[in-house]
């Protein structure tokens, strides 16, 4: 019992640190020292909270939040494996076109001297059986002599979707489905997002001051929030593909828009510019060979088009909806390019107009405790708004959190027909 109460505490220690420290949820858990050997201790004692498929299964998420940043637009997924109450083997998929999780799980068993033979395979996503860039991951758990299969989410590829789990079952093997579904599900809603619409995942993420101020009255935004907060976005530029930005904050800010964190990755730029007009000698255009950049425009001006894909960027070209880079259209564009999800960061103009098309899927909302006043000074959805309170988009499934000095709220929007105007092709 002692034993169990020390393990929890150090448990809740370790998710105290992994929210609110500054580096947090940022360093990759892979880098910490003896990271294996803290899991299955973390593990001892928990079954008497939780039940055992479930503790193995929530040590198979913590695995797949590991490769997240890395495997777009595949899943993140956790594997562990486990014979006689001991973990003989874990691993999760690193990286897209890499080894899956199980396949890393059972490579981990054979390295430790151990044989998965009559083992139980703990896995946050269903085995994949289809021909993709690996071979499927049924073989390797039939070839291994696996007695026993508890899957947290069904995968609902077409090239999967429960075929993976018919054939270990017609094979003689136990599976149980469903366990910590839930969570294994939000921990993929990107990857179910995309595979279901085609599109990206969009979170929208803004910072802004007690009185609704992303900038001073004269257009300096550096810096709203405190350096906890800003670390935190540099992490979401790690594990979304991609940030989008309008071509108004390029040309004010002429921002870097890549990660700064050791060990992560840049996302792709995408910049909306409806006539194509943001300096050639800003940075994201200079920057174009070393960071994969996007501009999405309505202009059919070749020779415009070839000066920026002359230094590296690429050009989309896509529909006028009021006035503006048909947003909808971008999405399936993008989507068709296996962007699988976008960081929005604004500014107004293009907050308002992809709320309004309902390309948004959650919203990240920093809060500084300053107040900046200006009746000018820029707020962070503009547009035309909304003529009533009761029209406002509203946030569900909310969370808040305190970062470093500021305060951050999430929330999905909550989309009705009347917010989001499309026309008969699905445009804004
Ligand atoms: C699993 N375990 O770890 C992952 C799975 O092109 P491939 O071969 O990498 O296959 C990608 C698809 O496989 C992906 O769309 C998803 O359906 C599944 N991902 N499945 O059993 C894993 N990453
Ligand atoms: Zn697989």
């Amino acid at each position: 019992m002692k034993l169990m109460l020390w393990n929890l505490c150090i448990l809740e220690l370790f998710v105290f640190w992994c929210v609110f420290s500054e580096k947090g949820l940022l360093l990759p858990a892979s880098k910490l020292p003896g990271q294996k050997m803290f899991r299955e201790f973390l593990l001892l004692g928990m079954e008497e909270k939780m039940g055992q498929d479930e503790s193995y299964m929530q040590m198979a998420m913590e695995l797949a939040e590991l490769g997240r940043g890395w495997t777009a637009p595949n899943p993140v997924v956790g594997a562990v494996l486990v014979r006689e109450g001991r973990i003989i083997g874990q691993g999760y998929h690193e990286r897209c076109g890499e080894a899956h999780a199980e396949r890393r799980a059972l490579a981990d068993c054979r390295n430790r001297g151990e044989s998965p033979a009559g083992a139980t395979l703990y896995v946050t996503l269903e085995p994949c059986c289809h021909h993709g860039k690996t071979p499927p991951c049924t073989d390797a758990v039939l070839e291994a002599g696996i007695s026993r299969v508890v899957v947290g989410a069904k995968d609902i590829n077409p090239l999967v979707g429960g075929k993976g789990i018919a054939i270990l079952r017609a094979r003689g093997v136990k599976v149980t489905e469903g366990v910590l579904r839930e969570e294994c599900e939000k921990q993929n809603r990107i990857f179910f997002h995309y595979i279901r619409e085609h599109t990206p995942y969009v979170r929208m993420k803004y910072a802004m001051t007690l009185d609704g101020k992303i900038a001073a009255a004269g257009g300096n935004a550096r810096w709203i929030t405190g350096e906890a907060a800003r670390t935190q976005v540099h992490r979401m530029r790690h594990e979304l593909s991609a940030v989008m930005v309008g071509a108004g904050t390029v040309a004010v800010d002429n921002p870097k828009l890549n990660c700064r964190l050791p060990q992560a990755r840049n996302p792709i730029r995408i910049i909306c510019d409806t006539t194509l007009r943001t300096p050639i000698e800003s940075y994201v255009v200079q920057t174009a060979k070393e960071q994969r950049t996007i501009f999405a425009s309505c202009t059919k001006n070749k020779e415009r088009i070839a000066a920026y894909e002359s230094l590296g960027c690429e050009v989309v070209t896509v529909s006028e909806c009021r006035g503006r880079v048909c947003l909808n259209e971008l999405m399936r564009e993008l989507g068709a390019r296996e962007i699988d999800s976008i960081l929005l960061e604004g500014g107004g103009e293009l907050n308002w107009a992809a709320l309004r098309s309902g390309i948004v899927n959650e919203a990240y909302i920093y809060i500084a405790p300053k107040l900046l006043g200006g009746a000018a000074a820029k707020t962070p959805v503009a547009g035309s708004g909304m003529d009533s309170p009761e029209h406002g988009f509203f946030l569900k499934n909310r969370t808040l959190a305190v970062i470093g000095e500021d305060i951050c709220i999430t929330g999905e929007i909550n989309y009705k027909k009347s917010e989001v105007e499309r026309d008969v092709y699905g445009n804004y």
